[in-house]
């Protein structure tokens, strides 16, 4: 049975088995969450993803996938990266966001993740509607067949925050 937590803030300050990025396919680094798990994690993390790039993800991480690397300095032992799909008002790319979330879980059960620490993938640079991105974030976690305890939304502001309340339906439902 997995816990479904609600935690506003800064994914980075997070503790948990494994973090997820909000990566692009370079997997070498950007803004929003990746800039800010790149700064506080450290070198150790680009390394990894820079060896990556040079072997089984030659063409870069593709959207819906995820892949693990070290947390570095993190209060945590992954980072779990995973490429979301670009909002797009004329094509439903639904099915990729739900596999970010499904990705990142089968990862995290193959490394043994017990608490894993999701930001809300795309909603960002990537321009997904919040609602919406919640939505799809709590539906897919819900309906997953995982090993994973505690998956935790660290939602940076308010109305993310509430987005995902609402989406719950009680605040720090399960
Ligand atoms: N902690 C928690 N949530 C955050 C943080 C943080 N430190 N920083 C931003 N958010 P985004 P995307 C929220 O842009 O939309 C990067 O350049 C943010 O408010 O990080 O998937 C990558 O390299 C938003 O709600 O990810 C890609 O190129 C959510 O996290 C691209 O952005 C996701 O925002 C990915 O875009």
């Amino acid at each position: 049975m997995t816990t479904i937590t609600l935690a506003q803030g800064d994914i980075t300050r997070q503790s948990a088995d494994a973090i997820v990025n909000a990566a692009n396919s370079s997997l070498l680094g950007g803004g929003g969450v990746d800039g800010a798990i790149h700064r506080r994690g450290g070198p150790a993390i680009l390394e990894e993803c820079r060896k990556l790039r040079a072997s089984e993800y030659g063409g870069g991480l593709p959207t819906g996938r995820a892949v693990a690397t070290t947390a570095g300095d993190l209060d945590a032992r992954w980072v779990i990266h995973t490429v979301g799909p670009v909002w797009s008002p004329g094509e439903d790319r639904s099915e990729l966001l739900a596999s970010c979330y499904r990705a990142s879980l089968g990862v995290a059960d193959a490394l043994g993740a017990r608490t894993v620490a999701f930001p809300a993938i795309s909603t960002g640079v990537y321009g997904w509607p919040m609602d919406d991105g919640a939505r799809i974030a709590v539906e897919t976690v819900r309906a997953a067949r995982t090993s994973v305890e505690e998956v935790r939304f660290v939602l940076f502001d308010e109305r993310a925050h509430e987005a995902f309340v609402r989406r719950l339906g009680r605040p720090h439902a399960r």
